[in-house]
């Protein structure tokens, strides 16, 4: 039923992709980039809908083990600077506050890019025994980071304005690293929800996080071939607690260092909800998190006689009530607007499921359904409609999720030869890297890391830790130097 003068405003997607992303938050109303400072940005109020509907969730999930903090927004100079490596990896991404009106202030304070030295030297009176522990805390905060790489909306802005950092505190190495797991667990739930697929690698030494032991991420697949990280799990071991003196005392007396983890996500989230879904029509946005899940349209032409326009109108407000308190969230479009241009503007905006009621319909106790995601029309009985909706809703949740699933997994490319690249092989997989992940075999020097990353103008992300994502070897020769290697992933990263 689109108009020609629609269809012309339809978005590409597949080759423009930085394109597409940027028109869809406008359009879609997600995100006002006119604000006047590099890297910032305005939640628009549907924007702001879609992204307390993800982060109420991820809530929900951290509250079962943990519980909600919330500490400054700026931290004393001399506290950020105590852990040395820490400084090295942000220093030059920290915002300083340093003067209170025209007086300069003895100590500089930086506004927080990540909460660690806020935190720690609280966690240091905090705990005292081995009662005390395990801690395990989040915020959900704004932190800031003098990003000097290409920013971008909601994927690498210098105002974080949802940044969910947790931060737990253990009475042995083991504790920390079964609080990994725990971590990865509740990711992959997390995810699994946003139909965002994910590998999750180890990072090489050489990018961890500044301080870490080790660093697990999450990255997904950008529809340009590039990976975006959006999680990030570290192991931080006593490195922390023995430069904010945290200790507790164990069962025999003595005091012991905790062991410590953090992990964070972002609004890269959300960034990913919108770029792997999204098609040339805008939004396709997953039930679970959609602001909107149904929305109902009368499709009536006013003025005509025997419109019906009454008994549709009658017949959308008791399914929108049947919805409503079935828990759905539905929203009724009984505007002036032509029904054409209410599918644009809802179809632009991710709605899973649209409801169509019209006279026809209404002589054959029905109204026609048409799914989001691929189009499908179908006639429902009214009375069928609450469990048809919940049904459809369900299905379209985990047909986002296959779809996107595939695409990723089609998109990891195994090298096929096993012994030392040659300069044409490197120029293939180069090629390939580009569309995508390199599943590959690296010994773990950073050298030959380095000469990878060169040769192929992308990244290491790292050994792959997912089981169904492992082929069927994980160990082979390295792919410069021969030696004995593990497998890993490469791709050009966002
Ligand atoms: N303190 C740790 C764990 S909370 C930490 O700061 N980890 S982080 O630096 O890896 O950040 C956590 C996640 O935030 C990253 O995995 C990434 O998804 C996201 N992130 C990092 N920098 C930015 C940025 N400039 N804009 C948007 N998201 C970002
Ligand atoms: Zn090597």
């Amino acid at each position: 039923m689109q108009t020609k003068t629609e269809s012309k405003t339809t978005l590409p997607k597949e080759g423009h992709f930085s394109e597409w992303y940027n028109e869809i938050l406008k359009r879609a109303e997600i995100l006002d980039i006119r604000y006047p400072v590099k890297g910032v940005y305005v939640w628009y109020p549907y924007g702001f809908k879609l992204r307390n509907l993800i982060y109420t969730t991820l809530r929900t999930f951290m509250d079962k083990e943990h519980e909600e903090v919330l500490f400054p927004m700026l931290i004393p100079k001399d506290e950020l600077m105590k852990e040395e490596e820490h400084i090295k990896g942000f220093e030059e991404e920290v915002f300083w506050v340093t003067k209170g009106g025209t007086t300069e202030l003895d100590i500089p304070l930086a506004l927080r890019p990540t909460s660690e030295t806020a935190i720690y030297p609280v966690f240091k009176v905090w705990i005292r025994s081995h009662r005390d522990l395990p801690l395990r805390v989040y915020q959900i905060v704004n932190t800031f980071r003098y990003e000097t790489k290409h920013t971008r909306p909601l994927i690498r802005l210098r105002e974080i304005t949802s940044f969910k950092e947790a931060h737990t505190a253990h009475a042995n190495l083991a504790d920390a690293e079964e609080q990994v797991k725990i971590a990865i667990a509740l990711y992959r739930k997390f995810f699994d929800l946003l139909d965002v697929p994910y590998i999750i690698t180890r990072r090489p030494d050489w990018d961890k996080f500044p301080g870490a032991a080790y660093t697990l991420a999450f990255d997904t697949l950008m529809p340009d071939g590039r990976t975006m990280q959006i999680g990030t799990i570290h192991l931080l071991g006593e490195s922390f607690a023995r430069t904010f003196d945290i200790k507790y005392e164990d069962n025999a007396g003595s005091l012991q260092y905790v062991n410590q983890t953090c992990y964070g996500i972002s609004e890269r989230c959300v960034a990913a909800v919108i770029s792997i879904h999204g098609d040339e029509h805008g939004l396709v946005l997953p039930p679970e998190v959609s602001p909107i899940q149904v929305v109902i349209v009368p499709i009536v032409f006013s003025g005509k006689a025997e419109s019906g326009e009454g008994e549709v109108k009658k017949a959308c407000a008791a399914v929108y009530e049947d919805l409503e308190t079935a828990g759905i969230r539905a929203f009724l479009d009984d505007s002036e607007e032509r029904p054409g241009a209410k599918y644009y503007r809802w179809e632009m905006k991710g709605v899973p499921l649209r409801i169509e009621i019209g006279p026809r319909d209404l002589r054959n106790n029905s109204c026609e359904f048409v799914r989001r995601d691929n189009f499908q029309r179908v006639h429902v009985p009214l009375h069928d409609a609450v469990p048809e909706v919940k049904r459809t809703l369900e299905e379209v949740q985990s047909s986002i999720h296959g779809r996107a699933k595939e695409a990723l997994v089609a998109n990891i490319h195994e090298r096929v030869g096993s012994d030392a690249g040659t300069v044409e092989e490197m120029r293939a997989l180069k090629n390939k890297a580009e569309h995508g992940i390199v599943s590959l075999f690296l010994c773990d020097s950073a050298r030959c890391g380095k000469d990878l990353e060169e040769h192929l103008d992308a990244s290491v992300l790292g050994e792959p830790l997912h089981e169904a994502e492992m082929r069927d070897k994980s160990e082979g020769k390295c792919i410069i130097c021969s030696r004995k290697a593990r497998r890993v992933y490469v791709a050009r990263t966002y």
